[in-house]
């Protein structure tokens, strides 16, 4: 590689549950697929998560940068940079950014720290096309935090299509329109691959335009949203007096995550993204409950677990961290003598 080229970094922004990690890896399986090399950086809160234990069993090459938003760790950003290209020049590197990230901030602090070594792709938005249908449905407005990305994209992609009918999508379309005429509108379905390609395409080769300054009155409400965000990881070794079978394994994740998810509603929170991984000798399985009314999703395959590894994030508004270790600990504590799993902190 010729010193001065860029490396190119896509972020993969949007709010919690909106299928930013699903997409990376399908489009990271692709690219890889072609003989293309992928790197992946996840940025997560706490320093025990999910979707990167899940990236990292995929065999991706990939870094964690745990602590809360990159947008305050640009610094970490470049080493991590520096550390991956010592291994190897990607051709492009995903990076998950933490769900509450202010775009136009993050993209304007890049230009300017890391423009040298970085050549970004335009500011692209995942938003959950069956959540965004039942706001419109309801007449209610999107909360802060999801409108502000919105308004700050360059494109905004309507994921999970394959839940919405056809006739219903305009109706999303014109809640997106209302907030950010400009933005390229994309439909797309991570999961069957629906319109990944036209995204990867901006992936690849679309440009990003600089944007107008963000005020400080922005980043100040922004941050005032942030702090309703309850956010926990916990970590436990688990072991069955028995093989659990998958579907046991699946129960039992079910079970655990619509146990912590009812908790949440009944302590008058909300629900934002409960995810559980468990993994034992190569092998893992993701659960993932956005919404208590959908149900628990499942990425991965155990074929059977006596022992393995289990890792718990509960992130929902209106709850402060500690209660939700609280209901992390006393939904396993209910759940798991059912399956006669025995946990141990890690
Ligand atoms: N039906 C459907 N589910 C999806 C799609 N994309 C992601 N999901 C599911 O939505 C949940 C959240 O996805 P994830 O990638 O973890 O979201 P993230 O929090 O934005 O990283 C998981 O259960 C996924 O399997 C999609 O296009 N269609
Ligand atoms: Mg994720």
């Amino acid at each position: 590689m010729n010193e001065m080229e860029k490396i190119r970094v896509a972020l993969i922004g949007g709010f919690y549950g909106t299928g930013k990690t699903t997409t990376i890896i399908q489009m990271g399986k692709k690219l890889s697929g072609e003989g293309k090399r992928v790197a992946v950086i996840t940025n997560d809160k706490g320093v025990i998560n999910v979707d990167g234990e899940v990236i990292k069993s995929l065999g991706f090459e990939a870094e964690d940068i745990t602590g809360g938003c990159i947008c305050f760790y640009l610094d970490r950003v470049s080493e991590v940079v520096d550390t991956i290209t010592k291994k190897f020049i990607p051709d492009i590197m995903f990076i998950e950014p933490v769900a509450y990230f202010l775009p136009s901030k993050l993209y304007e602090d890049l230009g300017r720290e890391l423009g040298e070594k970085l050549e970004v792709a335009p500011i692209t938005i995942l938003i959950d096309g069956p959540q965004l249908l039942h706001y419109s449905q309801h007449g209610t407005e999107l909360p802060y935090i999801e409108s502000r990305q919105i308004e700050d994209a360059e494109v905004v992609v309507i994921n999970k299509i394959d839940l919405v009918p056809p006739d219903k999508i305009p109706f999303i379309e014109k809640m997106v329109r209302e907030i950010n005429p400009r933005a390229r509108l994309m439909t797309m379905s991570a999961k069957t691959g629906m319109g990944l390609n036209e995204l990867l395409d901006v992936v690849l080769h679309g440009r990003h335009e600089v944007f107008p300054t963000v005020t400080m009155t922005v980043v100040k409400s922004f941050a005032r949203s942030v702090t309703e965000i309850g956010w926990r990881g916990e970590q436990y070794t688990i072991t069955s007096e028995r093989a659990l079978s998958e579907s046991d394994v699946k129960n039992f994740l079910r079970d655990l995550l619509r146990g912590i998810g009812e908790k949440v509603i009944g302590a008058g929170g909300e629900v934002n993204h409960i995810k559980a991984f468990i993994g034992n000798e190569g092998f893992f399985l993701k659960a993932s409950l956005v919404r208590l009314g959908q149900e628990v999703d499942f990425v991965g395959d155990i074929k059977s677990l006596s022992s393995g590894r289990i890792v718990i994030n509960a992130i929902g508004r209106g709850l402060p961290d500690d209660f939700l270790y609280n209901l992390i600990i006393k939904t396993l504590q209910e759940v798991a003598p059912r399956y006669k799993v025995k946990f141990k902190e890690k």
